[in-house]
């Protein structure tokens, strides 16, 4: 089936693209269609209103990710504000500004959250959420992945997301969770 991926972020394209390429599904860009406002309060929220928003437009199946980082020492900050988090254009300015919140703080705990939902045009929803715990490093490591993933160590590892190929990211991430669980329901 065709589905648009809901997105403007190239590195979920990437992922959502690698990971579901076993499904034969036949994944379509955005093409410049606008993305809603995202005034949710919740990532669930937020995924489906930009899913069902493009599924309306389009009249085709379209899938969306809303995702964040919850930082403990910051009592789950930036969340579902993760992309704008301290009005900065950049993801190197944005993982700079983090820095500067945790400076000597030492509690580096944090963890990435994805919920992926598949809306589709007569308004059904598919929701499936993945998390992934970890330490946040003091500088940024690593050049691959994109967002915070430099400062990002998951537990288990000691390479940030940004050292590991997509394929490695995948395999322990909250995306690569969540994306699991849809592949478990649509490949049977
Ligand atoms: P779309 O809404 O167009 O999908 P976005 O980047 O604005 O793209 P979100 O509103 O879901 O997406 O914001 C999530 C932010 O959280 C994202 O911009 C990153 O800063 C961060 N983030 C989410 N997943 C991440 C990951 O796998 N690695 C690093 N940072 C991530």
């Amino acid at each position: 089936k065709r589905v648009i991926v809901a997105t403007g972020n190239a590195g979920k394209v990437q992922e959502i693209q690698e990971a579901l390429a076993g499904l034969g599904w036949q994944l379509e860009a955005l093409e410049g269609l606008p993305l809603p406002e995202e005034i949710g309060t919740t990532y669930e929220e937020n995924a489906a209103l930009k899913a069902c928003t493009i599924a309306a437009m389009t009249g085709q199946i379209a899938l969306a990710d809303d995702s964040g980082l919850e930082v403990e020492a910051l009592g789950g900050q930036p969340g579902v504000f993760s992309a704008r988090y301290g009005n900065k254009s950049s993801d190197a300015e944005r993982n700079l500004y983090l820095l500067e919140q945790l400076r000597k703080e030492k509690d580096r705990r944090a963890k990435f959250v994805s919920v992926i939902v598949v809306a589709y045009p007569d308004g059904e929803l598919e929701t499936y959420r993945g998390e992934v715990p970890g330490q946040l490093l003091e500088g940024p490591r690593g050049l691959g992945g994109f967002g915070y993933d430099p400062l990002f160590v998951p537990d288990g590892d000691t390479r940030s997301l940004a050292e590991m190929t997509t394929a490695e990211k995948q395999a322990v991430s909250h995306r690569g969770r969540a994306l699991e669980e849809l592949k478990k329901v649509h490949s049977s």
